[in-house]
């Protein structure tokens, strides 16, 4: 299986930012094709992230893939401040992140309307990152595999059979932008539940999803998260802001 390493940039970098750390970045990731590398900037960075990459890819063989931080269900109409799906297929955008943590607990995303996203994603072609994740309070009172299980069934619920175009975040809330990853152990023990319960509902269609794990992971820690054996990759929130940084966790799974 190919690894993943995918930068969330959030809400950071204007248009201009982006292109200088592209002009940055990409030259470090020439030729590397061993492993998927996808940056999601902010939507309006979208556009000249994604005509940057495309000069990148005449001029030389990368493997960097844009992504969207989130998008609604609908192609197109009344629903003010959305972006849909066929906005940014048009910019080749390839993944979306969906049900990350900062969109339930900030913006009150649910279950069921994450599902009608990861649908109409794998419908338009573009490949959906789960993410899933238990708070502190889940995680004290021992929810964190339930917590973790009901987030995906309900996420999935209706593409389980194209589980093969869809890839799993495994991010604790308590430990996104804290500072505090999980250890290898507790991410191995979240992601090998993970992997057995997709491999149970896909009926065995799973072998190129990933697991990612996401939460505080840096040029530091993320040599020994990727030993883990059920750790295909990474979502990658404030170390991956810096070019040199990102670029060093990349060679880290190598
Ligand atoms: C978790 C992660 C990126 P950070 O949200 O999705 O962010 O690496 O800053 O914890």
């Amino acid at each position: 299986m190919r690894y993943l390493v995918a930068a969330n940039w959030k809400m950071n970098k204007t248009v201009g930012e982006t292109l200088e750390y592209l002009d940055r970045f990409l030259p470090s990731v020439k030729d590397l094709l061993s492993v998927d590398i996808m940056i999601a900037p902010p939507f309006t960075a979208l556009s000249s992230a994604s005509i940057r990459l495309d000069a990148a890819k005449k001029e030389g063989e990368y493997n960097v893939k844009l992504g969207a931080q989130n998008m609604y269900y609908v192609e197109k109409g009344a629903f003010t401040g959305e972006i849909s799906p066929v906005m940014l297929n048009e910019l080749d955008v390839e993944y979306v992140i969906l049900g990350h943590s900062e969109r339930r607990h900030i913006f009150g995303e649910k279950d069921d309307l994450i599902n009608k996203k990861v649908i109409t994603a794998v419908e338009t072609g573009i490949r959906p990152i789960l993410c899933v994740g238990e708070t502190l309070e889940e995680r004290e009172q021992g929810k964190t595999l339930s917590v973790v299980e009901r987030q995906i069934r309900n996420g999935l619920a209706g593409v389980e059979k194209d589980m093969a175009f869809i890839d799993i975040a495994y991010e604790p809330v308590w430990a996104i932008g804290t500072g505090v990853n999980a250890t290898p152990e507790q991410a191995q023990e979240v992601h090998r539940f993970i992997r057995s319960l997709i491999n149970e509902i896909s009926k065995g269609n799973d072998s190129n999803t990933r697991i990612l794990y996401g939460g505080s992971v840096n040029e530091k820690n993320a040599r020994d998260l990727i030993k883990e054996p059920n750790v295909d990759g990474f979502l990658v929130g404030t170390a991956s802001l810096d070019p040199e940084r990102f670029y060093k966790i990349i060679t880290e799974v190598l």
